[in-house]
């Protein structure tokens, strides 16, 4: 729903309302979702399947193989969309971490279930193909079925590695496992939650649901003011999958919103709430350090991340070092009673060209290796957090110090945006950076909105913001060659070539937008079985002219 697809029915910005109604029409829309499967430990996995059309005779007929996708909509894409989350068993605290399984070589209920999320139901697929006796379709999947399964083994043994994480803390029984790392599908998080100027918590819940139905693969709150407790609480009892929070974000609010009130003791008190409540990975901004923030002194946009500028407030007012940095071998103890998974911020991160890959951003990077480190010995899981805005050219030097100084933990950026002139497009500016860091290695996208530097996303600016990332994280998938990314293209571009227009509109990353263009011009249906579309006419379409050549 771009900007200019708004203004043309309603010249003011859509209200709430408005937006819950867009809602309600594309959930309406998605075919095929919640159909399980089991996995190694009889744990049934969600997937969306896509009922294709048969082949055209002229191609030589046949029924399709249906095509599987991830399905994360949880309790929204079941029954009437309002059911209550199905509740997963889940350890006490203080059982052994993901991480402290997976050293001692141990698959978990969470690892299978993981795995086989990122097959995409290949089993059930192949099933289905050897069933359709149809050569054409054999002849499209077979090369791209050639590439190996994941196996809950894969899983455990890129865990151990910590290259991958699986964020899921003990609390959060309405959440599906899922994967994050380089070897695995590029994951996408859609970042929620109020701030004092804006909306109701309910909003959120229409946020979360509209993330979902896009494919968010985790979610973060953001949630600042007053609600921030309630919002969370509520999201996280409707959430299936991992979501995040900023815990910083909290203490200043109990700190009465001046950095100077914040102390250590305030954050380990919403630290442990949290904990308890169920959030399932957490951004810690422990490597702000004092002498990184006098990096920035000349920079030309200061410190963007808000958790960063309040631990810069605290450190000057107060002389002293980062309470995170201070007391992190105690976050680390609550980490690992909960297994919750770190997401260690980038404070310093760049918010412009000109501050791009400088020494603050770098500093603060070998920090959060340290920090890394620190958290392995303890048996906790981590992510590394990534820029901010970085020129094109170079964007792909941050995946390899990552690497080099972090030890390949999974890496999780912000964009990166690769020009600052894109206001109300800064979704696109970021999706740029994000592709191309995720072609090297980069294992999840934090998405950018429309509305990024103007004002808080609404739902609208929600599934613009993913539908934009889920093509960045697909296209870093087809790159780096994850097994199973490129069914879907080909599936796309069969349907195409075949005129198969419901097919083509069920396997886009919006569905309901590409029915709604393909109608505006040509309706009826006739139009869908048409061999062209109004943007060649009838003579003109070249596919419908080569179809032809080698009859
Ligand atoms: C991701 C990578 N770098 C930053 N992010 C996200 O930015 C982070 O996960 C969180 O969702 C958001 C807020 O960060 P700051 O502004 O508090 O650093
Ligand atoms: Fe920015």
């Amino acid at each position: 729903i771009a900007a200019h697809e708004r203004s043309a029915d309603t010249p003011e910005t859509p209200d709430a309302a408005d937006a819950n109604e867009r809602i309600r029409l594309f959930a309406g829309r998605l075919p095929g979702l919640r159909v399980y499967r089991p996995s190694t430990f009889g744990e049934p996995v969600p997937f969306r399947r896509i009922e294709l059309e048969p082949t055209p005779e002229c191609f030589g007929g046949g029924r399709q193989p249906a095509l599987w996708l991830a399905d994360v909509t949880g309790p929204f894409g079941e029954g009437d969309g309002k059911g209550t989350p199905r509740l997963r068993a889940r350890p006490e605290p203080g059982a052994p971490t993901q991480l402290q399984s997976a050293r001692e070589g141990r698959v978990t209920p969470e690892m299978a279930f993981a795995a086989e999320r990122e097959n995409l139901g290949r089993e059930a697929f192949l099933e289905e193909l050897s069933r359709c006796g149809n050569p054409r379709a054999e002849a499209l999947y077979a090369k791209l079925l050639a590439a190996p399964a994941f196996t809950p083994e894969f899983v455990r043994d890129e865990v151990a590695r910590r290259r991958a994480v699986i964020p899921l803390n003990v609390r959060h029984p309405e959440a599906e496992p899922m994967v994050i790392g380089r070897a695995f599908s590029t994951k996408v998080n859609a970042n929620i939650g109020t701030s004092a100027s804006s909306k109701s918590g309910r909003e959120e819940y229409a946020k979360l649901r509209e993330a979902l139905f896009c494919g968010a693969d985790t979610v973060m709150d953001l949630s600042t003011g007053p609600e921030i407790r309630t919002t969370r609480e509520m999201l996280l009892r409707a959430s299936p999958v991992p979501l995040g929070t900023v815990p910083i974000y909290e203490a200043l609010e109990r700190a009465g919103g001046d950095p100077a009130n914040l102390s250590w003791e305030i954050f380990r008190e919403v630290l442990v709430e949290q904990a308890e409540s169920g959030v399932d990975y957490m951004t810690i901004h422990a490597g702000v350090l004092k002498a990184h923030v006098e990096l920035t002194r000349n920079r030309l946009t200061g410190i963007v991340s808000r958790g960063g500028g309040i631990l810069a407030r605290w450190m000057k007012d107060h002389g002293r070092e980062n309470f995170l940095y201070e007391h992190f071998d105690e976050i680390l103890d609550t980490a690992a009673r909960y297994d919750i998974t770190l997401s260690l911020g980038d404070g310093l991160r760049s918010g412009s060209i000109a501050d791009g890959n400088d020494a603050a951003q770098f500093a603060e990077l070998r920090t959060l290796g340290q920090l890394n480190a620190a958290a392995g010995r303890r048996g906790v899981q981590v992510m590394i957090e990534g820029p901010g805005h970085v020129p094109l050219s170079g964007v792909v030097e941050n995946q390899r110090l990552e690497d080099d100084w972090c030890a390949e933990a999974p890496f999780y950026t912000l964009g990166p945006l690769v020009t600052d002139i894109g206001a109300g497009y800064d979704h696109v500016t970021a999706a740029i950076g994000a592709t191309t860091i995720g072609a090297a290695g980069t294992a999840m996208l934090c998405y950018v909105t429309p509305k990024e530097h103007l004002g808080l996303p609404d739902a609208c600016d929600v599934r613009e913001g993913m539908a934009v990332f889920r093509i960045a994280a697909h296209a870093a998938d087809i790159a780096k060659g994850i097994p199973g990314a490129l069914l879907r293209d080909a599936a796309m571009s069969a349907a195409r070539f075949e005129f198969r227009w419901d097919d083509q509109f069920l396997l886009s990353v919006d569905p309901e937008r590409a029915r709604r263009f393909h109608g505006e011009q040509l309706k009826g249906r006739g139009a869908r079985t048409a061999h062209f579309c109004s943007m060649c006419g009838p003579s003109y379409c070249p596919m419908k002219l080569a179809r032809d050549l080698f009859d």
